[in-house]
């Protein structure tokens, strides 16, 4: 999608500090991290937002699941633990309109988030 900053990070147009890509997805480093491991896992399709999920995405959905497993374990966080989060709009705090997952690590994350 045209002027979509995580479209052309995924393009490869915008540099990110990658962790890991297939023909799916990119994780990357969060840019201002909220935690000492912080970094986004994105589909390389246009999605909007979790809002925009449907049922044909289950298939997309698993292997984002399964490559943040992946990925927390070869971080070493797998056994200290970590938090996903994707957020949805204006109320849920979401600032680029391409769904992203946020996975946050090294640190005691406090419930409820703000
Ligand atoms: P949010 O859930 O939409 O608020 O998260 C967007 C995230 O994207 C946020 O944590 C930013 O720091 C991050 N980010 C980035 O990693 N690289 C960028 O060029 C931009 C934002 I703009």
């Amino acid at each position: 999608m045209e002027d979509c900053l995580f479209c052309k990070i995924a393009a490869g147009e915008i540099p990110s500090n990658k962790l890991f890509e297939d023909d799916k997805l990119l994780a990357f480093y969060d840019i201002d991290p909220q935690a000492p491991v912080h970094f986004l896992v994105i589909p390389k399709q246009h999605i909007a937002s979790a809002a925009a999920l449907t049922e044909d995405d289950a298939a997309l959905l698993g292997h984002i699941y399964a490559v943040i497993a992946q990925l927390c374990k070869k971080l070493g966080v797998d056994e200290s633990g970590y938090r996903v989060v994707t957020n949805v709009g204006a109320d849920g705090g979401q600032s680029v309109k391409h769904l992203h997952f946020h996975v946050l690590a090294k640190r005691s994350l406090a419930w409820p988030p703000g």
